[in-house]
């Protein structure tokens, strides 16, 4: 075998966690080379063949594509579909996916600051997680039967791009987890405890894989995520997110009568009662979900019938401001047409984040309605650092 074949082959798959090759998982405001979309496409799913979710995905992806490189990931079938609807600009490459969640089904980046002189040669700075996946719950309520396609996501990313892969049994989406880049993570019971993601493993055991692939010190646990984000079991990306070190947004109501409202003060008393990895108190800042909003009877007459968990009409979409997409330099966050809701979120975000652009994606309802909304659709690579 020829040296660089020898050596590409060695460094592709890496035995161990990260932190035993000194990777950790940078906060999302890191700098990124590239940001990852998959193209959507299932018609169970997606209402009317997905041509509304495809009009909204562009736009993200074009919003993004201002501040960042984007790359869109789309099958076979609909990769001439894609490349025709997204600027020239953006690159389109063929992967095939059971859906289009790159959150969760993407590889989880992690980078590495220091190297020695030997591990410089053909060591790279960026690696990936390639966690297990289930759907969102496997057999006990996953989102969709056949996830063999998702499987293999995170892989081929990072073959594209010549990344490490740290290969992970544990079943984890990467919507299921947020760190602030110095030792903290923030994730909720409602989805890693969950017994349709890793049943075998105690809250102490999916601590301790958090420490050794994301390179953090202190694993705080919501209790629950989001109302009605029953698709993700609680995803802590609806829910609750960093903004520095230090710094949360809160999803929040004043409704007492909201089941929200539950979730969010339960939410509340653990971060007020709670330090970060570095003994920091949390400066907590509530942002209030929209509506609520609900399915119609027309929206879930648009879905055709697969192996995706059918959708009701009626039923409370998991909407959220807090589901943003840190860009660099910009916010890429939702709108769901509540004027009054939406013009609050914009405003809360560009405070919390004065030297960032904040950048509305109006209609991201038709992303709700396939159960996630920006940040589930999105990955960042950060870059070398
Ligand atoms: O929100 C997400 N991270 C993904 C939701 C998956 C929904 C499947 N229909």
């Amino acid at each position: 075998m020829n040296i660089d074949l020898e050596e590409r082959m060695s460094r592709m798959e890496l035995t161990g966690s990260p932190v035993d090759h000194g990777y950790y998982m940078p906060a999302e405001w890191t700098p990124h080379s590239r940001c990852w979309i998959g193209w959507p496409e299932r018609p169970d799913n997606w209402r009317d063949n997905a041509v509304h979710a495809q009009r909204v995905f562009t736009r993200v992806a074009a919003a993004i594509s201002r501040f960042e490189p984007v790359t869109v990931c789309a099958s076979s079938a609909q990769w001439k579909n894609a490349r025709s609807h997204l600027p020239e600009h953006i690159r389109v490459v063929e992967i095939s996916m059971n859906d289009s969640w790159l959150r969760d089904t993407g590889p989880t980046f992690v980078i590495r600051n220091s190297l020695s002189d030997k591990e410089k040669l053909g060591r790279s700075k960026v690696a990936g997680i390639d966690w297990n996946f289930n759907a969102y719950g496997g057999e006990d309520g996953g989102a969709y039967e056949d996830f063999s396609l998702d499987l293999l996501i995170a892989h081929k990313v990072l073959e594209i791009e010549n990344a490490p892969r740290f290969p992970q049994s544990m079943i984890l989406e990467g919507g299921s987890i947020h760190v602030d880049g110095e030792g903290t993570c923030l994730t909720t019971e409602e989805c890693l405890l969950n017994k349709n993601r890793n049943p075998g493993f105690p809250k102490v055991q999916i601590e301790d894989e958090l420490k050794a692939y994301l390179g953090v010190k202190k694993v705080i646990w919501l209790p629950h995520g989001l109302f009605g984000d029953d698709d993700t079991n609680g995803h802590i990306d609806n829910m609750c997110c960093f903004v520095r070190p230090g710094v949360v947004l809160l999803s929040w109501t004043d409704d007492k009568l909201d089941p929200q409202y539950k979730r969010s003060l339960e939410a509340l008393s653990v971060l007020t009662s709670e330090v970060d990895a570095k003994g920091r108190k949390f400066d907590i800042i509530k942002l209030h979900v929209p509506g609520p909003l609900y399915l119609t009877e027309h929206e879930a007459n648009g879905l055709q019938q697969g192996d995706a968990k059918p959708r009701i009409p009626g039923t409370r979409l998991a909407a959220s401001y807090v589901n943003f997409y840190i860009a660099n330099g910009a916010i890429i966050t939702p709108q769901f047409g509540d004027k009054k809701r939406d013009d609050e979120a914009a405003h809360v975000l560009s405070l919390a984040f004065p030297d960032y652009e904040i950048v509305r994606i109006e209609d991201a309802r038709e992303i709700v309605l396939g159960g996630g909304n920006i940040h589930c659709i999105t990955q960042q690579q950060p870059a070398s650092p």
